[in-house]
């Protein structure tokens, strides 16, 4: 999984993406005025997964990942963005969309003050913009071009433009395609597309050390929206100690969970992903998957193997293993659930496939 970090200049994008992965890039306080990224992979913190491999203690231990982009807020202040803004942004399964809402006096403000409830609507406006200038520019292209071509063509083409003209004035009263809701056969046509308001979107509210939570003021009611509080220096600074000294400063400060475990649940939440675990001697491993997936989707996520081979799939929960100590002891004492490929799979099933190719 993707995530794209966007924001306003100097908004603590690069201090966030630290705290997420506890990276060391150092924090500028102007704008640098270059397209830059900053690439890490993490892996997700999960206390199941940490019981698993107690129990099991395998050769190897395997987390989820995911893989945060800190990508430079040039150009988005300053009329359309440039198409490789514009892709380096569209490349995400998702955007994490900092907010300044701290005050430092040291750190100029791109529009003068600070004002996170302007900030946050100010760049879902461009984003806004952006999309509605493809749709627009689209729109031109298929009037053109929708009396030629083969007759499937003509017929996707007649779609696609249906489509957008339901899209259009979406956009151009201001709401951010995500708000639309979208059929399968919609989704699909709209893949091509680098259309950043349909991007779910986890907003970050970059606070002061001693600042207020505004997230439930300040978050749009708008579907696969969500907003939380950060204390962006201080989660850096977390971030980046050791542990024992981290634990010290979390209980000085009052702070149960460090941010970067709150934004991989958030993130999880917005997407609607859930994770199931896979456990053997070699290696004891989550996997993470859509909510709604079936057992056979989740045999693809491992291999597409077990996909074409799928037989059936043996489930138990978690915490289930973590009682009964083994997978031979609970396929022993008929604890094993034997499912077939349209097994819709919950949140911390254990899956054992079982396949022949
Ligand atoms: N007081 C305070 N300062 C912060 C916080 N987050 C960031 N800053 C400061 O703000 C300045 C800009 O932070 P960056 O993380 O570089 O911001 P950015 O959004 O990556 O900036 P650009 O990439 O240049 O657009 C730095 O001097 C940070 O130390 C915060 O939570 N509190
Ligand atoms: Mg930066």
């Amino acid at each position: 999984m993707d995530l794209g970090i966007v924001g306003l200049p100097n908004s603590g994008k690069t201090t966030i993406f630290n705290a997420l992965t506890r990276g060391q890039i150092e924090p500028t306080t102007y704008a640098s005025g270059r397209v830059e990224v900053h690439t890490a992979v993490v892996d997700v913190p999960d206390p199941r997964l940490d019981m698993l491999a107690q129990l099991i203690r395998p050769q190897k231990v395997t987390h989820a990942q995911i893989t945060y982009h800190d990508i430079a807020g040039v150009g988005i202040t300053q009329g359309t963005p440039s198409p490789q803004l514009l892709n380096l942004i569209a490349a995400n399964d998702a955007l994490v969309h900092v907010v300044r809402c701290f005050t430092n006096p040291a750190v100029p403000h791109p529009l003068g003050t600070v004002n996170p409830a302007r900030d946050r609507q100010r760049l879902d406006e461009e984003f806004i913009l952006s999309d509605l200038a493809i749709v627009e520019s689209r729109l031109e292209r298929l009037a053109k071009q929708k009396y030629k071509g083969t007759p499937q063509e003509r017929e996707r083409m007649a779609k696609e433009e249906a489509l957008l003209q339901k899209l259009h004035p979406i956009l151009a009263a201001g709401h951010p395609l995500r708000t639309v809701s979208l059929s399968a056969e919609e989704i699909h046509l709209l893949r091509g597309y680098a259309f950043l308001s349909l991007k779910p979107q986890l907003i970050i509210f970059n606070i002061d050390d001693d600042g207020d939570d505004p997230s439930e003021e300040l978050t749009p009611q708008w579907p696969h929206t969500r907003g939380l509080a950060l204390r962006g220096r201080l989660e850096m600074e977390l971030a980046q100690m050791p542990p024992e000294e981290a634990a010290e400063f979390m209980a000085m400060f009052d702070i149960q969970e460090l941010g970067l475990n709150r934004v991989v649940r958030a993130s999880y939440e917005l997407m609607d992903l859930i994770s199931f675990f896979t456990v053997s001697e070699k290696e004891v491993r989550a996997w993470t998957l859509r909510r709604g997936s079936t057992a056979l989707e989740a045999a693809d996520t491992i291999h597409s193997d077990m996909a074409r081979g799928f037989i059936r799939a043996e489930v138990i929960r978690w915490d289930e293993l973590v009682r009964i100590g083994s997978l031979a002891e609970a396929r022993k004492q008929g604890a094993l659930r034997l499912e077939g490929k349209d097994y819709i799979v919950q949140d911390g099933d254990v899956l054992y496939i079982r396949f022949n190719v």
